[in-house]
């Protein structure tokens, strides 16, 4: 999204929290589609300390002092359990907000624009493309760590971000209006990735329709479980620490899964343009499978064993349909650095669902043999 909206300068957002010492840098930082992310570096009594500023992004987000309730209430609970667990570490295990000079979790600029800051941690890494299947392992296990620890989020409900976020018949719909209206004339130049998501109608209903029969429970589930959402240890390896958090909210365990095959299996960056280099990678998928067992493993259902190789090709259609939409709606929502960005990554994830489909016996006796 290109907002030409008039944003505070970084220092005067800087001056908004309660930052020791003076400050030295800030630098843009990450990868996201929706939100600004800096990296703001203070020197305090000698040494240096690292924050993350981030920019909430309320084209997307349209209720920003609702999204960061969730994240006080999520964040404290984390380290809440992290702490009674006798977890020594906590502060690079569940992310620590720093509050404004006010006391409050987020600060408002005089243009209506949101800023949160978070202490940054030390020591980590976070990969975009997958170079190991231990990374696969820890973060799966690190995701379902998270699930665990938030099953006993005190009432109430959290608030949806954005509702009906991966209500994947909603998604397909979507499309199915877009398609009609095609605004930026833009239908005729996708026809293939259209043709691809309309003979799989059949696959939206089918989580959709498991929790309507009470067979799959809601959950509280992160909602974007990119690969990048990891913190690794930069030493060790360890999947230390969840991040961006704003979509964090009652979901479905298995879109959480789902959405890591989809970027975690792949060999490739989400937008590679060489589809011939997108595949489902099967060492990486039975490293997913085993990581998020460990940690899921003793919570998950029945229904939600059986639809975990089905999530990976569901999610993905999703996220290439919402890719898709976007590019017949003229790069409204995710942030686009070429023309035709939109259309690349719809590509890399139907080419996925494609590499999902084709090997789907193999990934069924993946979670077969790992119990
Ligand atoms: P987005 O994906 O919306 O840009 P993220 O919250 O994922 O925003 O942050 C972007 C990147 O910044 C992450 O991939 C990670 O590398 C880094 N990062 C975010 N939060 C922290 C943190 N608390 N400590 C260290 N690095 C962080
Ligand atoms: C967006 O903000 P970011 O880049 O972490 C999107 C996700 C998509 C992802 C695809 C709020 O996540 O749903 O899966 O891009 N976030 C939102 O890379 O729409
Ligand atoms: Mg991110």
């Amino acid at each position: 999204m290109n907002t030409n909206e008039r944003r505070a300068d970084i220092r005067d957002v800087v001056g908004f929290f309660h930052l020791p010492g003076a400050f030295v840098s800030a630098v843009p930082f990450g990868s996201g589609h929706i939100n600004d992310t800096f990296r703001i570096t203070m020197l305090a009594q000698g040494a240096e300390a690292r924050y993350i500023i981030q920019w909430i992004n309320h084209h997307v987000f349209k209720n920003p002092a609702a999204l960061m309730a969730n994240i006080e209430r999520v964040t404290a609970h984390l380290h809440r359990k992290l702490a009674a667990a006798g977890v020594r570490d906590t502060s690079r295990r569940a992310l620590t907000l720093v509050p404004t000079r006010t006391q409050a979790s987020h600060a408002v600029d005089a243009d209506g624009n949101t800023w949160r800051c978070f202490k940054a941690i030390e020591g980590v890494r976070s990969v975009n493309q997958i170079e190991h299947p231990r990374q696969g392992y820890e973060a799966a296990r690190a995701f379902g760590e998270f699930q665990k620890l938030l099953a006993d989020l005190p009432a109430p409900r959290l608030l949806d971000t954005i509702p009906q976020f991966h209500h994947t018949r909603s998604r397909f719909d979507a499309l199915r209006a877009a398609i009609a209206a095609d605004t930026a004339h833009r239908v005729a130049r996708a026809g293939p990735e259209l043709a691809f998501v309309l003979a799989r109608e059949a696959m939206v209903d089918v989580l959709l329709a498991a929790q309507q029969r009470g067979e799959i429970p809601e959950r509280v589930t992160h909602n974007d479980t990119k690969l990048n959402n990891i913190l690794l240890d930069e030493t060790t390896g360890e999947g230390l620490c969840v991040i961006d958090l704003d979509t964090v909210m009652p979901g479905l365990a298995l879109y959480d899964f789902g959405d890591l095959c989809r970027t975690a299996t792949c060999p490739t960056a989400e937008d590679e343009q060489d589809l011939a280099k997108v595949e489902m990678l099967p060492e990486m998928f039975a490293a997913l499978v085993q990581g998020y067992l460990s940690s899921a493993g003793e919570f998950l259902c029945r229904a939600e064993r059986e639809h975990l190789v089905f999530s990976a090709r569901l999610i993905t259609l999703e996220i290439g349909i919402r890719f898709l939409m976007d590019f017949l709606q003229g790069d409204i929502y995710f942030k686009t650095h070429r023309p035709g960005h939109n259309l690349d990554r719809a590509r890399v994830q139907f080419k996925m669902v494609a590499s999902f489909e084709q090997q789907e016996k193999q990934m069924h006796a993946i979670v077969q043999a790992a119990g």
